[in-house]
């Protein structure tokens, strides 16, 4: 068997192509299967598209949020393999004249995979092999492949050269193996429940929540965030795995006592359970990216204290095991407010997706700048000398919640009669003191508000009405706890939050 494809008679290009293919996506799936054991986050494909995720620009990366929302993960995926099947099937075309250059563009290939893995801020010792095994499987494949095709080619002569049988097993074989890698590494991961640990009774429990307006008013969102439905926004392809007894939380930087405290450490600590609303700066108005729910954990303030900050310090930098990392003001941090080392969601340990096991929750404050999940370190430090994932990226420093109302309910079309219509407001750290709502060009009516949670938590709110036939156009808003009323000026999303009224249009029939 010849093992040079070159210069033997005619080799069909569908044939090379589906050979270069075939042989990316075994080796690609032979990667994905190493990587399962070594690090799920230094499979190939994965880990240049986690290098995507850091590189894409602002801007592009707000549009992709907006339009794609949480499945940019997939798309972008997607986009990946789109791309090495590009230069697999070129590999196979090209290789099929000179094997040089096949072999050279899927070791190319691999290497911007390995360089992708290596690379990566938690970066484990053995993240060049998924690469590694995956390229030197598809070398070998193709060689193969392109043997077979050669032979075939120059014993059909000047003819038409069909495709090697073997080639197109061995196709067969890598849309299998591409299908399962894909359906393996897209599989819903947000439903999986942490590993067993146990919450002690936090020292200061919250008081019962009250009943919410949900029962009421349908279409209302709930006044507490089931876990399954709370929002999920972060830049992890793979999800963090840690474990609870190997985790460990460093506070260090500029303080005079820097330690570090085990998960038994910090359970050993007094627990508070507090009610706090958490949203995304990249929520437009009316977005989804804002949930509310209970969260238990250990004030920051109490570590920081514990540690001595430094009085030039103005900021703590968290990290995450992924290397995240975000920006809080060390002022806020230490102002009273409740913002936490949250171990726990709703009474329930974290999940995989919120951080488990700790993460920080900073009521006031995006989560850019306040939420960091799979916590691992809280440096003391200044804005002067450190920036965060996000600010480095064009994001605000000082990132405030804005005041901001949605309006839930109703949507699109109606039946004529009694309506009610509905939603929630949320001024976190301020607090509701009233919404108000407007019927086509009519006057601001003041809506009913749902119960008080406190000054961290959204507020639901209604106002009936008797919906005639015809469009309507429903626009709210809202007003903090001292009175100030939310920004109409309609702003997007960067650089510290979305400003302007949520304003919807209904039918009636
Ligand atoms: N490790 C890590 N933590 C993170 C992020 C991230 O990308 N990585 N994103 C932050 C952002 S932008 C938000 S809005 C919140 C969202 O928290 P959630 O997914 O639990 O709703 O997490 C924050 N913490
Ligand atoms: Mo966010």
């Amino acid at each position: 068997m010849p093992l040079s494809a070159g210069n033997t008679g005619v080799v069909s290009r569908t044939g090379s192509a589906i050979a270069g293919v075939a042989a990316a996506a075994i080796g690609a799936a032979a990667g994905q299967l190493v990587a399962a054991v070594v690090n799920p986050a230094a499979a190939p494909i994965v880990a240049v598209g986690a290098v995507i995720v850091d590189l894409v620009p602002t801007p592009l990366k707000e549009w992709a949020v907006a339009t794609l929302g949480t499945a940019d993960k997939a798309v972008l995926l997607a986009t990946v393999v789109v791309g090495v099947a590009a230069l697999a099937a070129a590999a196979g075309i090209l290789g099929a004249r000179r094997l040089g250059i096949g072999i050279g563009i899927l070791v190319g290939v691999g290497l911007i995979g390995l360089v992708a893995a290596v690379t990566r801020t938690a970066a484990g010792q053995l993240d060049w092999l998924p690469s590694v095994v995956g390229t030197a499987i598809a070398v070998l494949l193709l060689r193969l492949q392109l043997g077979w095709l050669a032979e075939r080619g120059s014993s059909a002569g000047a003819g038409s050269p069909g495709i090697d049988r073997r080639v197109l097993l061995t196709g067969a074989a890598g849309a299998v193996a591409a299908t399962v890698t894909v359906a393996v590494a897209g599989r819903p991961q947000a439903t999986e429940t942490s590993t067993a640990v146990e919450l002690p009774t936090p020292a200061t429990p919250a008081p019962p929540l009250p009943a919410g307006l949900e029962t009421g008013v349908q279409g209302i969102s709930p006044l507490r965030t089931p876990t399954p439905d709370f929002y999920r926004i972060d830049t992890a392809l793979v999800l963090p795995r840690v474990s609870a007894t190997d985790w460990k939380l460093k506070v260090d930087g500029m303080v005079a006592e820097p330690f570090e405290l085990t998960w038994d450490e910090l359970l050993a600590l007094p627990l508070i359970e507090r009610d706090i609303t958490l949203t995304c700066v990249s929520n437009e108005i009316g977005g989804p990216y804002c949930g509310s729910t209970r969260w238990t954990g250990v004030l920051v303030a109490d570590l920081l204290r514990r540690a001595r900050p430094d009085p030039a310090a103005d900021q703590v930098l968290s990290s995450s095991v992924d290397g995240f990392t975000a920006s809080t003001p060390l002022a806020v941090l230490l102002d009273g407010r409740d913002a936490m080392i949250a171990i726990a969601m709703d009474g329930e340990p974290l999940t995989t997706v919120h951080g488990f096991p700790a993460r920080l929750v900073t009521p006031g404050l995006y989560g850019y700048v306040g939420a960091t999940k799979w916590l691992s370190r809280l440096k003391v430090t200044t804005f002067a000398a450190d920036q965060a994932y996000w600010t480095v990226r064009g994001w605000a420093d000082q990132a405030p919640v804005k005041t901001a109302c949605r309006i839930d309910t109703p949507t699109g079309r109606i039946g004529a009669g009694q309506a009610v219509i509905g939603g929630v407001a949320w001024a976190t750290h301020r607090g509701i003191g009233r919404v108000e709502v407007q019927i086509d060009s009519g006057p601001w009516v003041t809506a009913e508000l749902g119960p008080d949670v406190g000054l961290d938590y959204w507020r639901q709110w209604y106002l009936p009405w008797a919906a005639t036939g015809g469009s309507h156009q429903l626009a709210a808003r809202a007003y903090d706890a001292s009175g100030l009323p939310q920004v109409a000026q309609v702003q997007g999303v960067l650089p510290d939050g979305a400003t302007g009224y949520h304003v919807v249009q209904v039918t009636v029939a």
